[in-house]
C-alpha cells in the first residue's frame, strides 16, 4: 500500500521539494493551499502539470487560521504522514503582522494537532513539525538540541509556541510528533524578500542586464545556511525513526551576509569595492554605487549569529547534507540566470 502524506504549506520552498521527495519514494501526496487573487502554485506546477493524471498529487483549499478546513481535509484524506510546512515565515514582516503570525505559525500547530487527537488518527498519523533556528535567538553559538531558547521576534516566539505544543501532544496524547529545528535553508525556489534570493536576484540582473541598485539592511549577522533539497530529507528521516524525537538539522558552518554577498560577486565575476561604515556602507561597481543600507531592513530586535550543531541528526537519522554555501550560491545563480535568459 502506498503511504500518503499531507503537506500545509505545499506552494513554499520546503513544500515543493518535499512532494517532489515524497512522490520519488512512491507516495501519494496531498497538499493544502490558500486561496489566493493571483497564482500561488508557481513551485509545484510542473509537478502538478506532470503528475495529475496519475493520481498521485493533490491540492485542497484550506488555511492554517481556519479550525474547520483544518479538521476537515486531515479526515478526508486519512494521511499516514502530517508535515506542517505552513507559516508566515518572514521575521522581518513578523514585528508587522504579529497577530497574524502567532494565529498561522503558532494556533495553526495546535489546530492540526488537535484534530489528529478529535478525529482519533494518533495511532495512525505521524507529525513533522517545521521548527526552527530562529527560536534561539539570542542564545550563544553553537546551537543544538540542549541549547535554551531566546527568540528575539514575534515569528520566533509563535514557533516557540508550536515547539512546546508539539512537544506537550506528544508526551501527553502518545501523538508521533517530532520538532525539526531547521537552520536558514535556501535554493533557487528561495522566496524573493528572503536575503539570500534577493542579493542572488538583484546582482545578477545588475551583472546581466547592466540595471538595478540593491538596498540591503544588517551587513553583519550571521546565519548557518543550507540547501533546502538537503533539509527536506530530514523531515522525512524524522518520521521514519522509531521513536519520535526532535533534531536540529543544520550546516554547522556560519557566513555574513557581507560574506554572501561577496561570494555571489565572485561567482558573477564582478568585482565590488566596499565603501564607508554603518548606514553609510556601500559597495561599488566601476565607480557607480550599486548596494546601499535601508533602514527599513533593520529588525526591532536582531539574531546576531547562528551556528548549528546538527551531530545528533547525522548520528540517529544518518543525515548528511550534499550541498555547502558554494555550491548553493552556484545553484542559485545558474537558476537565476537561467529566469533571466528566460524572460529577456
Ligand atoms: P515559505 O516558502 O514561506 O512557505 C510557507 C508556506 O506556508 C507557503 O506554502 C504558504 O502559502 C503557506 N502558508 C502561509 N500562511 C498560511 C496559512 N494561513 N494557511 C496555510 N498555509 C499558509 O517557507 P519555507 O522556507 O518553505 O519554510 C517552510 C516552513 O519551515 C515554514 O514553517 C518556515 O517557518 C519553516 N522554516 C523555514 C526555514 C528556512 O530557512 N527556509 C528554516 C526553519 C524553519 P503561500 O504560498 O500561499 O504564501
Ligand atoms: O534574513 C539580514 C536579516 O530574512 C537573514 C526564514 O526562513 O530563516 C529565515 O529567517 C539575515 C537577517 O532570514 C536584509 O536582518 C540584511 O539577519 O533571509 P532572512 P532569517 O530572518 O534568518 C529562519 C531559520 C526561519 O525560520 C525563517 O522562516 O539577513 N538582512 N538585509 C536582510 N534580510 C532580509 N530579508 N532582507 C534584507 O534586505
Amino acid at each position: 500500500m502506498k503511504k500518503i502524506a499531507l503537506i500545509f504549506g505545499v506552494t513554499g520552498q520546503d513544500g515543493a521539494y518535499l512532494s517532489k521527495l515524497l512522490l520519488k519514494k512512491n507516495y501519494i501526496v496531498h497538499g493544502v493551499k490558500r486561496r489566493s487573487s493571483s497564482f500561488n502554485t508557481e513551485r509545484i506546477d510542473d509537478i502538478y502539470n506532470d503528475l495529475h493524471n496519475k493520481t498521485n498529487f493533490y491540492l485542497h483549499y484550506g488555511d492554517l487560521t481556519d479550525s474547520l478546513s483544518v479538521l476537515k481535509i486531515i479526515k478526508k484524506i486519512n494521511p499516514n504522514e502530517i508535515y506542517n510546512l505552513g507559516a508566515q515565515s518572514h521575521v522581518g514582516v513578523s514585528f508587522e503582522v504579529p497577530e497574524y503570525t502567532a494565529n498561522v505559525d503558532a494556533l495553526g500547530t495546535l489546530r492540526i494537532l488537535d484534530s489528529i487527537l478529535t478525529l482519533g488518527m494518533k495511532d495512525r498519523v505521524k507529525f513533522y513539525q517545521a521548527g526552527t533556528s530562529e527560536m534561539f535567538g539570542a542564545s550563544k553559538p553553537p546551537q543544538n538540541e540542549k541549547t535554551n531558547f531566546y527568540p528575539r521576534s514575534p515569528y520566533a516566539a509563535a514557533k516557540l509556541y508550536a515547539h512546546w505544543i508539539t512537544v506537550n501532544y506528544r508526551e501527553g496524547y502518545n501523538i508521533f510528533a517530532c520538532n525539526g529545528i531547521l537552520f536558514n535553508h535556501e535554493s533557487p525556489l528561495r522566496g524573493e524578500t528572503f536575503v539570500t534570493k534577493k542579493i542572488v536576484s538583484a546582482l545578477c540582473k545588475i551583472s546581466l542586464l547592466g540595471k538595478g541598485k540593491l538596498y540591503l539592511g544588517n551587513l553583519y549577522s550571521k546565519r548557518d545556511w543550507g540547501h533546502a533539497q538537503d533539509y527536506v530529507v530530514a523531515m522525512w528521516k524524522m518520521l521514519q525513526q522509531k521513536k519520535p524525537k526532535d533534531y536540529v538539522i543544520a550546516s554547522g558552518k556560519q557566513y555574513s551576509v557581507k560574506y554572501f554577498v561577496n561570494l555571489i560577486c565572485h561567482i558573477l565575476k564582478i568585482k565590488i569595492n566596499w565603501k564607508g561604515k554603518g548606514i553609510n556602507e556601500k559597495a561599488y561597481l566601476n565607480g557607480k554605487v550599486i548596494i546601499s543600507i535601508d533602514k527599513k531592513y533593520f529588525r526591532p530586535t536582531e539574531v546576531d549569529s547562528l551556528l548549528g550543531d546538527s551531530r545528533k541528526a547525522r548520528k540517529e537519522l544518518k543525515w548528511k547534507p550534499d550541498y555547502n554555501i558554494q555550491s548553493l550560491a552556484k545553484d542559485m545563480v545558474t537558476q537565476e540566470i537561467k529566469n533571466i535568459n528566460g524572460k529577456k
